[in-house]
């Protein structure tokens, strides 16, 4: 069991669900976010803080032998933006782990947009396959792993580097049949990364265990997760609902969707 688990970004939707679900990984669960908390649990520590602001990042780090990195900007956005949440704040909270009395293991919410170019057809592994981001926000992704390595690589501070594809209740399109996570997956997993006795530096996606998919995880098999669940209990449903995407549309030809096609932000 872990002392002290921090969940960064613990107030957005899949923060919020590590907060619900995961307390029992830990004595004291650190829950941080910039606002919007609420009451703190019986085993909790609200902190409120900008990933961008480096002393309070490490101060929130420091004694935390467990993170669950979920905060930051978690769809497209401007580049200062994506630099000052992204960039600036896994800086911060690597250099706080680096400083921290104690060595945390960290899982980190990275995204399947660093591949969102390749073609639906085809099939990757998180190890071997390369990164073909599909916009600023992606490539804040493929920044952070590069840094989880790294820190790695020459400190030891174990990452598991997630590539969280759908995780919503429900597929809401037909490019999400392949990259849908459920919550119950997602949790199970989390729940690996922190109990596995070496977990290392892997990278893989976070995708529950789909008829169609487009990602294979062979590389982290020995973490001993097996998603669950499967988009299919889904399919009439959005059949019903909504025509899928022509084969000349970007959610039907890249694994990112429209992510593909978004523009450049300006603040
Ligand atoms: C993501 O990375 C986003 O955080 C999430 O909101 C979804 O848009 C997801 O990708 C997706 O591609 O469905």
């Amino acid at each position: 069991m872990l002392e002290r688990l921090l969940i960064t970004g613990a107030n957005g939707s899949l923060g919020s669900i590590c907060r619900q679900r995961l307390g029992h990984l830990a004595k004291t669960v650190r829950v941080s976010a910039r606002r919007d908390l609420g009451e703190a649990g019986p085993n909790e520590e609200l902190v409120f803080c900008d990933l961008d602001d480096k002393a309070a990042v490490e101060a929130m780090v420091e004694g935390c032998d467990g993170i669950i990195h979920m905060g930051g900007k978690a769809v497209e956005g401007s580049w200062e933006t994506v630099k000052a949440a992204n960039i600036e704040g896994m800086f911060n909270l690597y250099e706080g782990a680096r400083k921290s009395s104690v060595r945390p293991r960290i899982l980190f919410a990275s995204s399947h947009h660093v591949t969102g170019f390749h073609r639906q057809t085809a099939r990757l592994n998180a190890e071997t396959s390369p990164v073909r981001p599909d916009g600023l926000y992606a490539v804040s992704k493929v920044f952070g792993e590069a840094l989880a390595r790294m820190y790695f690589d020459k400190f030891g501070i174990e990452t598991a580097s997630v590539r969280i594809g759908s995780c919503f209740p429900e597929p809401s399109s037909h490019r999400m049949m392949s990259s849908w996570l459920s919550a119950d997956d997602m949790v199970a997993l989390a729940e690996r990364i922190f109990n596995v006795p070496r977990l290392g530096c892997p990278v893989l996606y976070g995708v529950s265990d789909n008829a169609s998919t487009w990602w294979d995880n062979s590389t982290a098999g020995y973490l001993g997760w097996s998603p669950k669940d499967s988009s299919e209990q889904f399919r009439s449903k959005l059949d019903a609902e909504q025509t899928p995407p022509k084969h000349d549309e970007a959610d039907a030809i890249y694994q990112g969707g429209l992510f593909c096609t978004d523009v450049i932000h300006e603040d």
